[in-house]
């Protein structure tokens, strides 16, 4: 039996809703990941693991600012310390959206770090654990360029690219297990978008539209274990074998509110692997939403409602609907001193206005739209382009994905021409 700690989607550096401490001089958000990191490492040594496995996304771009990098480097070297073998896979985020290979990740390799493998290309990798031999075949955050070349996807639509793409991946990988030893117990190591996964906050985060990995062409008898990464939402999406997305170790954003967060500990067996999901103390996220338009007492319930919920250390956003005529009877500071034992927050005031549509408050840096609700707030203050906006509107739900492929397919083609 092998001992597998399986982590992923560590996005060391997403700062959003953080606070500076004052005794340390750091962003609190880079402690939170930090420490959730540092528990996974605590862990992978007490126990200790044969094998760390990470599924990809370390920071959030391929560029981290130094103090990032080192707070990463920091952690993964307890492992190569301890002399455990690691492999660390590139996800979308550590990529450049040009050229190939990790950009961030790549210094493991540069540096030679003794027992660390840097999964920037579909390889396997035969590694020798205190527990015997182990075979990981890694598959990174796939592009276009991995696989296809620039005459095979000419004219081809996104669906079609998709199409070629798996096609391709498939034989890759069939070549890949071909030449596997039946004999020693093998893990998947991806990172991707499986169909079958229930998906969050990573489609918005997302730099690229991916394409999505039918559960089919990875869940393969010759596999003990399928670690994935991408996916911010633990989920186990196949048992036999087991095919596990542990999600991200702390919440990115208010879209992995309900998420437990956490980390896999995984006992990998031929044909007996088991696995356990194990929690870590995530920073915890909170929406408020009322709507007072009807409220008598707009201020007492508004406070009575932030009142009845946990709020203390969390970070908090507080939504609240209201009619112009009742905002004499709000006090802010009241609503601020109901809110500090928050974390952070952010006050959200929406007006209601039943005879006429009130103006929507004024965009606040701390008001965070999803890009699409952004693009429809903009354009409504753009008289000139009223003409344009359903087309506008079109092509970015396109950029983000969110089209059905055959709509996507069409507009693709409209977009070229
Ligand atoms: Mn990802």
């Amino acid at each position: 039996m092998i001992n597998v700690l399986h982590l992923s989607d560590i996005h060391l550096g997403s700062l959003a809703h953080g606070k500076i401490n004052p005794a340390t001089g750091l962003n609190s958000r880079l402690e939170d990941f930090t420490h959730s990191l540092s528990l996974c490492i605590d862990r992978a040594i007490a126990a200790p693991a044969d094998l760390v496995l990470f599924g990809g996304d370390a920071f959030p771009d391929a560029v981290p600012p130094p103090l990032v990098q080192q707070a990463f480097a920091q952690q993964f070297r307890r492992l190569a310390d301890a002399r455990i073998p690691t492999v660390l896979l590139v996800g979308n985020h550590d990529q450049h959206s040009q050229g190939l290979g990790g950009a961030s990740l790549a210094i493991y390799r540069s540096l030679a770090v003794p027992g660390f493998i840097v999964g920037d290309h579909i390889a396997t990798h035969t590694i020798a654990t205190n527990n015997g031999k182990i075979q990981v075949i890694t598959i990174p955050w796939l592009t276009r360029s991995a696989l296809l070349t620039r005459q095979e996807t000419q004219g081809l639509s996104l669906g079609e690219v998709g199409k070629l793409l798996i096609e391709k991946l498939v034989i890759v990988l069939e070549a890949e297990i071909r030449q596997l030893d039946p004999d020693l117990p093998t893990v998947l190591l991806a990172h991707m978008m499986v169909d079958t996964a229930t998906y969050g906050a990573e489609r918005f985060l997302a730099a690229g539209k991916g394409f999505t990995i039918p559960l089919a062409l990875i869940a393969r008898s010759e596999f003990d274990y399928v670690a994935l990464g991408h996916v911010h939402r633990h989920q186990v999406l196949c048992q036999q074998p087991l095919v596990v997305y542990p999600g991200s170790i702390e919440r990115v954003d208010f879209g992995e509110e309900d998420e437990q967060k956490g980390y896999c500990w995984v006992e990998v067996e031929k044909n007996a692997t088991k696995f356990t999901f194990c929690p870590l103390p995530a920073r915890q996220f909170r929406t408020i939403t009322i709507d007072l338009t009807n409220s008598e007492h707009p201020q007492a319930d508004l406070l009575k409602t932030i009142e009845e919920h946990p709020i203390t250390d969390s970070i908090v956003r507080l939504r609240y609907q209201i009619k112009p005529h009742q905002l004499l009877d709000i006090e802010d500071h009241l609503i601020h001193q109901a809110l500090a034992p928050a974390h952070t927050y952010k006050i959200i005031p929406e007006l209601v206005d039943s005879r006429s549509r009130a103006r929507i408050p004024d965009l606040t840096p701390e008001e965070v739209l999803d890009p699409l609700s952004a693009l429809k707030r903009y354009l409504a203050t753009r008289e000139d382009l009223r003409s344009m906006e359903t087309d506008l509107l079109k092509a970015a739900q396109h950029l983000l994905g969110d089209l059905p492929p055959e709509d996507s397919a069409q507009l693709s083609l409209e977009l070229h021409k």
